[in-house]
């Protein structure tokens, strides 16, 4: 593998772009690696990459036959999702970053994180990874420059991003503005000291300096800490620069849906980490004559464009699911796109012949398995065999319904925007707004219940703000007034209608009220028809939502009370969950917007007449 010396026998870097150049040196002299290697993103490399992975016991090369180029990485048990409570602001100002998020003052941080990564790629190779988030034709390509001390983070950046060689030549010629984006999983080497299969610190730190539009993650090999493109660029970092610039950054799939009588549409949809987003994106309708194609599964960025419709584009070249639920029955185009190969999973388990499983994957449970830490496993066992939030990360374009579209820099026309949590009660299947603006108001107080995405406890219902409570770089009132006022570039006639969705609501007995999955194409072909004026709905307190007869139930076996139960807005609930939106709303302090607080007052009135 061809090596660039930084210092010593000093090779040049393969770029003249002087301000990156010497970001990398700066960087070298601070984490004194053994050897900087800039990543071309070439097969020849990758393959030697993941060689050396599999020699280190960090990857496992799956059965060729049935899981090609694939293999399965086992993290270490304290490094398995999200830290929020180590994720930082670090604005200029406090009340930049909001009371969602947590803040230090950038130059105290810098100099606690000048510590952590001194010498924290001793004995390491430091890659240098320029990628581009979107296209990088776009009119203003949003680059990035990841450098990092994980091979296994450079292979998954090769899924999730456009990264190397043309990336950098881009750049270059460009002289262009990049996001410089330093990971390093603290763990130096000394000498003749043998390396672990996931190297991490229990010492972790995710930090952003908004104004600088830069990121520095310490201590975690875990995806969303880990691969900077993603969450820490495309979220965090660009919804300030959306912010300034005029854009959203959201939290967000892209489906587009042909209606029977071939009429296209393109809806967005924000749920919180684990509460469908892939699964929605990917769905295989249950219902005749409707196609779903996708354009992307987590992360939207979106612009109105000249005739003031709302444009969007998936910034991303990969998926990052969640593997456990994930399943031939459930998702098969997911699995179809899995089963191509080219993916590296992550803390799944492995079966006897060198595959992959995890629960929900097959209707049949293995006889045997080696769970995700290595133990034995039957079905016997008392504990998963992959961790919950155990991940695949494959490839965009294996997926067979990706639209043709996703390679358009200009992107799609939204009509419709969902947004969804995962809520035991209270929210109905479906609820339409009664506005844009009222619709910015159910985003505003989306709540769900915590997922294995983020560390911490799992099932406590939370507000998660158009599913962005992680990932808004900057303050929540702020970034809520900024969905407000951009909508006055708005054609108010082709604004998005915007819809709450819930797929979680449970029957007394304990099970989903709605069966999910493909059945939601029933949902969708709601929306649309209420797109159109064609459904009908009933008004209530929160919106309109369907009457029974609305939605087309053709070959699903639910009873009307059992579909009533899906859809029942319970004044009683919702006593509840006003005196929540309240609590949550009272957070904000002078920074939530007026027409917000006149929404909630709205809601209360419509509720007590
Ligand atoms: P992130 O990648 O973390 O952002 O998650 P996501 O929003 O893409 O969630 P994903 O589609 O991976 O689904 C998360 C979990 O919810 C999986 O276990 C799914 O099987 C389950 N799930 C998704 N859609 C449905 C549904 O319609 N009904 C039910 N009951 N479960 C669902
Ligand atoms: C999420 O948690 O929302 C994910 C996975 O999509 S991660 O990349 O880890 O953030
Ligand atoms: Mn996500």
């Amino acid at each position: 593998m061809p090596v660039v010396h930084v210092g010593g026998d000093h090779t040049p870097a393969p770029t003249t772009h002087a301000g990156l150049v010497a970001w990398v040196q700066e960087v070298a002299d601070m984490v004194q690696p053994d050897r900087v290697y800039w990543v071309n993103g070439s097969e020849a490399e990758n393959k030697a990459l993941t060689d050396e992975l599999v020699d280190a016991g960090t990857l496992r090369r799956l059965n060729p036959e049935t899981f090609p180029n694939s293999f399965a990485a086992f993290s270490d048990p304290a490094d398995v999702a999200r830290v929020e409570e180590q994720t930082f602001i670090c604005s200029q100002n406090e009340r930049d970053a909001g009371f969602t998020n947590n803040w230090m003052d950038p130059s105290q941080m810098k100099e606690k994180l000048r510590g952590l990564f001194t010498g924290s790629m001793r004995g390491r190779t430091m890659y240098v990874i320029p990628f581009v988030m979107g296209h990088l034709d776009a009119a203003n390509p949003k680059f990035g420059v990841e450098i990092t001390d994980s091979a296994y983070v450079v292979s998954s950046m090769r899924i999730m991003a456009n990264i190397g060689t043309e990336v950098l030549a881009r750049m270059t010629e460009l002289n262009a503005e990049y996001v410089p984006a330093l990971h390093s999983l603290g763990a130096p080497l000394a000498e003749g000291e043998t390396d672990v299969p996931w190297p991490c610190n229990s010492e972790k730190w995710i930090v952003h300096f908004p104004e600088e539009r830069s990121i520095w993650s310490f201590g975690s090999g875990y995806g969303g800490n880990a691969l900077l493109g993603k969450k820490c660029y495309a979220l965090r970092i660009a919804s300030v620069m959306a912010r300034d610039e005029g854009w959203l950054a959201e939290h967000m799939l892209i489906l587009k849906l042909t209606s029977p009588e071939n009429k296209t549409y393109y809806v967005s949809a924000a749920f919180p980490s684990a509460c469908g987003k892939t699964n929605l994106a990917l769905l295989d309708p249950t219902i005749e004559g409707w196609k779903v194609e996708t354009l992307g599964d987590d992360i939207t960025w979106m612009r109105f464009g000249d005739e003031g419709e709302l444009r969007a584009i998936n910034p991303e070249a990969g998926l990052f699911g969640v593997a456990p639920g994930t399943g031939w029955l459930t998702n098969p185009n997911a699995m179809r796109a899995i089963a191509k190969g080219n993916s590296i999973f992550t803390n799944v388990a492995l079966t006897d012949d060198g595959g992959v499983w995890w629960e929900g994957m097959t209707a049949e449970v293995p006889d045997h398995l080696t769970d995700w830490q290595g133990n034995e496993w039957t079905p016997a066992s008392d504990k998963t065999a992959a961790h919950p939030n155990a991940r695949f990360c494959t490839p965009i374009d294996q997926i067979d319904m990706l639209a043709d579209e996703f390679n358009d820099p200009n992107g799609v026309e939204i009509s419709a925007i969902l947004f969804g949590g995962r809520r035991k009660t209270t929210v109905p299947l479906v609820t339409q707004s009664r506005d844009w603006t009222n619709g910015i108001f159910m985003g505003s107080t989306l709540s769900s219940e915590t997922t294995a995405a983020a560390a911490g406890e799992v099932g406590r219902v939370r507000r998660d703000p158009m599913a962005m409570l992680p990932f808004i770089g900057y303050d929540a009132g702020d970034y809520l007034r900024h969905w407000i006022t951009l909508s006055s570039k708005a054609d108010q006639e082709r604004l998005p209608k915007i819809f709450l969705v819930n797929w979680f609501r449970r029957t007394a007995d304990g099970g989903f009220a709605w069966p999910g999955f493909g059945e939601n194409s029933r949902v969708m072909k709601w929306v649309i028809e209420r797109l159109e004026g064609t459904a009908d709905a009933v008004e209530t307190p929160i919106g309109y939502v369907p009457t029974g007869a609305s939605l087309d139930l053709t070959g699903l076996d639910m009873t009307p009370e059992e579909v009533d139960a899906a859809v029942r807005v319970d004044p009683e609930e919702w006593a509840a969950e006003l005196q929540g939106i309240q609590e949550w709303y009272s957070r904000f302090g002078d920074s939530l917007p007026a027409e917000l607080q006149d929404q909630l007052t709205g809601l209360k009135e419509r509720f007590a007449h």
